[in-house]
């Protein structure tokens, strides 16, 4: 497996903002080929793609693991699924013989490296099930 970029933020500690990557990129100051940006989410091309259409989803707001998802977050995390299916729908991929995945990781044994929500959008070939 995949060591974490930044180590899982210590429990009970706030994650420092300044340092997460994907709040760099959210504000422009890591450059990235953003694809999608509105007032809730930003969505860039993954820097090492796994599949033809790998695009990152991210929500403006700094969430560091799905586990620190709250009740207040429902209509954001929902809009990066429409959000996505939006793109995935632009390159085609919405179509019944096309198809595509949208998978977020969460810690170790998922392989999450930033500890900044991202949805995952795979597309562009055929997807094994189970995953590794
Ligand atoms: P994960 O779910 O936390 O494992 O996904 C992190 C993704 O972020 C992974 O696919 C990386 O290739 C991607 N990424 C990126 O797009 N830009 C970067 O500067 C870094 C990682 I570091």
């Amino acid at each position: 497996p995949r060591k974490p970029f930044r180590g899982a933020p210590a429990a009970g500690k706030p994650e420092n903002m300044s340092d997460c990557l994907f709040c760099k990129i959210r504000d422009g100051l890591i450059p990235a080929k953003v694809v999608y940006r509105d007032d809730m989410c930003v969505a860039f091309e993954d820097i090492n793609p796994q599949a033809p259409t790998h695009v990152l989803f991210i929500p403006h707001k700094h969430i560091p693991t799905v586990n620190d998802i709250t009740a207040e977050d429902r209509e954001l995390v929902g809009h990066l699924f429409t959000a996505a299916a939006k793109v995935a729908q632009e390159r085609g991929h919405a179509d019944p013989n096309d198809g595509y995945r949208v998978v977020m990781n969460t810690h170790a044994h998922a392989g999450q490296t930033v500890f900044h929500i991202h949805l995952h959008l795979l597309a562009g070939r055929p997807l094994g099930w189970p995953p590794g």
